[in-house]
């Protein structure tokens, strides 16, 4: 008897799937690969239900045979280990990312003389309207809070950008490259108080409030599911952090970052140039131990930010601040520098992990952005945080569309290097 493969990466069943099962039926033996929750959310949506649940999810359906566990996406492992006759799969992966996929498996198929079979994908009202649902289930904020503290249980690295309207946004949401046969994409979303303020022509020093915070928060979150990390700058009067503590975490952000700062904020890559006045380590800690007594959820997270190696007070009282914000209840530090090279941050991160193995470490490499994420992962960092980027490459390509037209009195010349029409109207998805 034959036996057929095939991959599935869905937390519902619909007509869709079930048609890819009848077809591999009438072939033969159905083998069906439950792609592992880390692979899964590096290619298509993040989980609502874990892996093994959707491994008995597949076993009670009607005309599967055997259900294993794809660990990786490149099919590699399964199509060696089971050789099956047949691979099946939906038309819907000619082009786009996963077409790098199809190439590899049709090349493994190859080795022993396998067969890609590809089933016209279905895609109708009905699986349009399963879709669209799953999607909205995980924008829901008891999804998509929690689902922080779970990718930094799943990934290496959480990779976090920067997000400050819709837009940058789905940027953040829909960015999915190829490389290397693997597809990937970002993890969270970074509300940055540097992008959030510039891109309201405001500068960074705690002046756009929490109300115009907030709007942009939602803003964000009515267009994607992924995770948010906020920029609580210093997290303001404890009396006042605590009531925002309760807002964001009812919203359904993932995180607060506050920094160890007082008085008037200054962006921290001013470093000394700018007078900043670091908070005592007494003060933080109860603005720290004020707002995990407030929070109703296991969920969120407060991470305490250092800001020791920006204001040059020293390794040593960095290490001090971290491990008393800890053991106020900070559920992770985040450590910033401005030096070109890593090598203080390297240095504090291995310090802090000979002494403390699991709070979550965050950092942000704008400065010392040589740094890959690897090796940020091992020195023990688990969220890397692109704090800046999409607005510093949108700026100047705006500010220079706006001088070739002053210049040659009108936009002929700065079309080509302009999204076409066509695809702007269309850009964003209707309902
Ligand atoms: C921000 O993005 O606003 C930050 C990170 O706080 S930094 O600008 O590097 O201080
Ligand atoms: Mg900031």
């Amino acid at each position: 008897m034959k036996t057929v493969y095939t991959c599935f990466c869905t937390d519902i069943i619909h007509e869709g799937h079930l048609n890819i099962i009848e077809h591999a039926h009438k072939l033969g033996k159905v083998i069906i690969g439950a792609l592992s929750d880390k692979a899964l959310i590096r290619y298509n949506k993040f989980p609502t239900i874990d892996q093994d649940e959707r491994i008995r999810l597949y076993e009670k359906l009607d005309g599967v045979d055997k259900v294993v566990l794809q660990d990786d996406m490149t099919y590699d492992d399964v199509i060696r280990q089971l050789r099956p006759d047949y691979v099946l799969h939906g038309d819907n992966w000619k082009n786009g990312p996963e077409a790098a996929i199809r190439e590899n498996v049709i090349r493994l198929l190859e080795e022993y003389g396998g067969e890609l079979i590809e089933v016209p994908y279905t895609y109708n009202d009905k699986v349009k309207k399963i879709d669209n649902q799953l999607r909205e289930k995980l924008a829901m904020p008891e999804y998509r809070r929690k689902r922080l503290r779970q990718l930094i249980e799943m990934c290496p690295v959480v990779k976090t950008i920067e997000a400050h309207s819709g837009l940058t946004g789905l940027i953040a949401e829909k960015t999915v490259v190829e490389n290397n046969g693997k597809l990937d994409q970002f993890d969270a979303m970074w509300v940055s108080s540097l992008c959030d303020s510039t891109a309201k022509g405001k500068p960074d020093i705690e002046l756009v409030d929490m109300s115009s915070r907030l709007r942009t928060i939602d803003d964000i979150m009515e267009v994607t599911t992924k995770p948010i990390i906020l920029d609580g700058d210093t997290g303001g009067l404890t009396e006042h952090f605590i009531y925002n503590i309760r807002t964001l975490e009812r919203m359904g952000v993932s995180a607060v970052i506050i920094e160890d700062k007082t008085g008037l904020k200054k962006n921290s890559l001013f470093g000394n140039e700018v007078k900043q006045t670091q908070d005592t380590i007494e003060n933080f800690c109860e603005k720290i131990r004020a707002g995990k007594s407030v929070q109703l959820t296991d969920d969120f997270m407060i991470i305490a930010r250092i800001e020791s190696l920006i204001l040059e007070q020293g390794m040593e009282d960095a290490l001090t601040r971290a491990f008393a914000y800890v053991d106020a209840g900070a559920d992770g530090i985040m450590i910033h520098s401005r030096k070109k090279d890593p090598a203080e941050i390297f240095e504090f991160c291995d310090k802090f992990r000979e002494q403390n193995k699991t709070a979550p470490i965050v950092v942000v490499p704008t400065s010392f952005n040589t740094v890959t994420e690897e090796e940020l992962a091992s020195h023990g960092v688990n969220i890397v945080i692109y704090a800046n980027q999409l607005t510093r490459s949108a700026f100047p390509a705006m500010q220079k569309t706006a001088e070739d037209i002053l210049r040659y009195h009108r936009a002929k010349e700065v079309d080509d290097r302009l999204m076409p029409i066509k695809e702007i109207i269309t850009l964003i998805d209707e309902l």
